[in-house]
């Protein structure tokens, strides 16, 4: 017969490149008002810090004006900043959580 189409049939893989999903910088502000132990103790329940880290951690927003306390996915960032802010809410402290594309 005379239908042979010259393919050899190699086959050729092309390499695709997969990104990683975007990380986000959870950050706490400083402000007057909100006492040190209220913060050490948000950062030691919601970033699981030990006692010691996170009186580190706090001294620094006291000191800087912000710091971050962790690197997370767009969800998990998101739900941190949502229990700290209902945590300052419900003791009625003025305490801000943010988050930022890293
Ligand atoms: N600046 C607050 C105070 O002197 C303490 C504080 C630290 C508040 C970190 C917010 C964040 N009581």
């Amino acid at each position: 017969e005379d239908n042979d189409d010259g393919d050899f049939g190699v086959a050729v893989e092309t390499r695709t490149r997969t990104s990683r999903p975007p990380l986000y910088k959870v950050m706490l502000l400083n402000d007057d008002y909100t006492p040190m132990e209220f913060v050490v103790h948000v950062l030691e329940r919601f970033f699981g810090m030990t006692h010691a880290e996170a009186f580190e951690i706090m001294l620094t927003v006291h000191k800087k004006g912000l710091a971050v306390v962790g690197v997370f996915s767009h969800e998990i960032a998101e739900t941190k900043v949502t229990q700290v802010m209902d945590m300052a809410r419900r003791h009625q402290h003025p305490l801000q959580c943010t988050m930022e594309k890293e």
